[in-house]
């Protein structure tokens, strides 16, 4: 991740009484940035951790999530639910008139549209591209609290495509084996992306991506299964909801 980037990120933290880290309620340990947590501690500054995107899990997935994390709000950032939930645990936390919250997180957790959600109004740009947000902004959501958006940022030379296909950090447009990763996604689901495409369950991940493939009509040249655009296909299916998390 650019250097810019952590600029960024410290700036942030710095300038903030209280930080959001936005995660993804899907995959909610591994959208956690513990390069960015270790910041935040240092800076002695309070965390809370939105669990965004809550309306993709069912709720009793998402109540056997409410464990070790201290200070955690369930947010769907679409649907404007947790919102109120989140202005009163802010305001709680920071103990303070006026309060500045850093957003951060990795890319694609949902800073921006938290923010808006909090807002009331799309004044921060949302884009189911990763990496849209480039600077920062400053976003009042009322009279008391002040939000500031950021770049999303992958922790120094973490180099995991897999997991960032995952929990939505890179695109798949600019990954370089979506196979692999849409293997891993088929796997890690048991049986959901099938259900999906309404394909058999298959031996593996690699079957399922060419069974797939034939039920999507995308072939190549001699019939055979098109692995690297359906992997993409696939891998933008889960990035962006259209696959249920649980049935
Ligand atoms: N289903 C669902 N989708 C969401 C939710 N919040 C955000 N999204 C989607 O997730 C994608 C990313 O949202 P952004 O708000 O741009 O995410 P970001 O963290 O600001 O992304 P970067 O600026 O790229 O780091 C968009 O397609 C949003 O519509 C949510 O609560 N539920
Ligand atoms: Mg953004």
């Amino acid at each position: 991740m650019a250097r810019v980037f952590w600029n960024d990120v410290k700036r942030v933290i710095a300038e903030s009484d209280v930080i959001i880290e936005v995660l993804d309620s899907r995959f909610v340990d591994l959208s956690r940035n513990s390069e960015i947590e270790k910041k935040i501690e240092a800076a002695g500054k309070p965390i809370i951790f939105v669990i965004n995107k809550c309306d993709l899990v069912e709720k009793d997935v998402l109540d056997r999530k409410k464990k070790k994390l201290k200070h955690s709000v369930f947010v769907s950032s679409k649907g404007h639910l947790g919102t109120t939930i989140l202005r009163d645990k802010i305001l709680s936390v920071a103990k303070k008139d006026k309060v500045v919250v850093g957003v951060v997180g990795y890319p694609n957790t949902g800073k921006s549209s938290l923010i808006n959600a909090l807002a009331g109004k799309a004044k921060a740009k949302a884009s189911s591209v990763s990496g849209y947000t480039k600077g920062f902004q400053y976003v009042k959501a009322d009279n008391r609290i002040k939000l500031i958006d950021s770049p999303g940022v992958i922790p120094f030379r973490e180099d995991d495509e897999i997991k960032h296909a995952l929990i939505g950090s890179k695109s798949p447009e600019k990954m370089k084996e979506p196979d692999l990763a849409a293997m891993n996604l088929i796997e890690e689901l048991g049986g959901l992306v099938e259900l999906h495409y309404d394909v058999e369950i298959q031996r593996d991940g690699y079957e399922a991506i060419e069974a797939i493939a034939k039920k999507i009509g995308r072939l190549a040249k001699g019939g055979e299964a098109d692995i690297d655009t359906t992997s993409r296909i696939i891998l933008k299916d889960w990035q962006t909801g259209r696959i249920k998390h649980s049935k």
